[in-house]
């Protein structure tokens, strides 16, 4: 049907711009040789004419042709024509619905007194569409950033919409119902930001304004744990552990100057900083902080992509054959401790580097195989310059004891993974439960099995891993090693 507008605009713009008319009489003002032609229009179901206006008719040979006003209430036209190959075509404006027309085309042969009843049919060009989302109280436009609408029309297809800060958006849109939501992060220095979201349906047959009011809501983590290997592969062999970290977000994300803190999650009751009263700063075990290099956006990290974090980038199956260890020589990055007085190897992979440690004999990073609390988190400035802060450092609270700690505070997690000894009779979180509602049993000891996070969905081949902040529900222990290997089943 559009293609019929079309092609009756540029009829008409022709037929303006050279006036032949062969409608009615021609030259010689004979009748003989000429045909007549009636021409009935037929509309859908339910439409009458007095619905239509500026109901226009054009007879067109070899594309050229008059256009012929019908006056109100007149559905057809008759006239003489010549024998010959015409095109008939009819279009008008419905009245009572905006930027509605109803229009029908036909070519025919002109050999004999013809009747022709006209089909005509309704077609509709877009309407206006203005969305305004509304902010809850206590935020403005400048308190937001990375806004986005996405436009669902009845056939599931998106139209996404960036808006930075803006609230508000216009297009231009078919008919139809559409689903709009609408979502941006609200700014702050917490790894995880919070957003503000909202969501509504609307029935465009005229065009319109809407409003969303928007809730704010806690973020989730686009970085996570897929697999974490700290239990050992045999007694006494302890550089074969590895993490992995995954992408579970739909957007490019960065991997330079993430960190990693390992705490024990062998307390029974709170630890000295909790039973002060500071509970959301988590504080290392002994042994280092690691952090990623890069400057900012120097490691990108693809949707869905993970990438293996190596204590040792070796291959641990050839060092040693006994145990249940995975061939870590391919590893995207391993955890390089310069500092270690039991010496550590500089594999070829990339290293993330101590930015503190507190004791020197530590052969590996989060040496701990019956348990752990394992913190992946991005800071408000370098890692660097975190360091150098005293004010990041704490001694134990009630102790005499001079060696400091390294406390990277709850709003600064990305991700907050605690397993647990099954074989303790008594625990104490080590975590808030916003960061970690619950740990998970860790994998039994020098078994060579990992903690493994579940898949909740597989959607064209990319695998999206179950993140709800409580580790017992998200992760499944005594897995194979797998690193680097996406699982290809959901998990239940
Ligand atoms: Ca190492
Ligand atoms: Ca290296």
């Amino acid at each position: 049907m559009k293609k019929f507008l079309n092609y009756g605009l540029a009829l008409l713009a022709v037929a303006l711009a050279s006036p032949v008319f062969v409608a009615c009489d021609d030259d010689d003002d004979s009748d003989s040789g000429k045909y007549r032609l009636t021409v009935n229009l037929s509309y859908p179901e339910g439409v009458t004419r007095s619905e239509i206006s500026d109901l226009q008719l054009v007879i067109a040979k070899d594309n050229v042709g008059d256009t012929i006003k019908l006056a109100e209430n007149v559905s057809n036209y008759a006239t003489k024509l010549k024998m010959g190959s015409y095109t008939v075509s009819a279009k008008g404006t419905l009245a009572n619905a905006e930027n509605a027309f109803i229009g029908g085309s036909q070519v025919i042969y002109l050999d004999k007194e013809t009747e022709l009843a006209l089909p005509m049919a309704i077609s509709y060009g877009k309407l206006q569409l203005s969305i305004t989302a509304i902010l809850p109280e206590g935020l403005s436009a400048e308190n937001i950033t990375n806004g986005k609408l996405t436009i669902t029309d009845e056939t599931n297809k998106d139209t996404t919409i960036t808006l930075g800060n803006e609230l508000s958006y216009t297009g231009e849109f078919e008919r139809g119902d559409y689903n709009v939501a609408f979502e941006a992060e609200v700014n702050s220095d917490q790894a995880i930001k919070d957003v503000v979201l909202g969501y509504t349906s609307v029935t465009l047959l005229s065009s319109q304004d809407i409003q969303i009011q928007l809730t704010t809501k806690g973020g989730t983590s686009p970085l996570i744990f897929k697999e974490i290997f700290c239990a050992g592969g045999k007694a006494g062999y302890t550089q074969d552990t590895y993490f992995e970290i995954v992408n579970n977000s739909d957007e490019v994300q960065y991997l330079d100057q993430l960190v990693m803190l390992y705490g024990s999650a062998a307390q029974k009751a709170p630890n000295a900083w909790q039973a002060n009263g500071v509970t959301d700063i988590y504080y290392q075990s002994q042994g280092s902080v690691v952090a990623f290099p890069g400057s900012g956006k120097d490691y990108p990290i693809q949707p869905g992509q993970s990438v293996v974090i190596a204590n040792d980038a070796t291959n641990h199956q050839e060092a040693d054959p006994d145990g249940i260890h995975s061939d870590l020589s391919k590893a995207d990055w391993e955890i390089y401790l310069e500092y270690s007085r039991m010496g550590d190897t500089d594999y070829e992979a990339p290293n993330l580097s101590p930015i503190f440690y507190n004791n020197a004999y530590m052969r590996a990073f989060a040496l701990g195989f019956f348990n752990g609390a394992y913190i992946l988190a991005k800071l408000p400035v370098t890692p660097e310059e975190y360091a150098a802060d005293s004010t990041n450092y704490s001694t134990t609270p009630g102790t005499t004891s001079a060696t400091l700690y390294m406390g990277i505070a709850s709003k600064y997690v990305l991700d907050a993974v605690e397993a647990w000894d099954r074989d303790d009779a008594e625990h104490y979180p080590y975590f808030l439960p916003k960061d970690d509602a619950h740990a998970v049993w860790a994998p039994v000891g020098f078994e060579g099995k990992a903690l493994r996070r579940k898949v909740a969905k597989i959607e064209n081949g990319r695998v999206y891993y179950k993140d709800t902040n409580n580790s017992a529900e998200d992760f499944l222990t005594d897995q194979p090693q797998t690193p680097g290997i996406a699982p290809t089943a959901v998990d239940k």
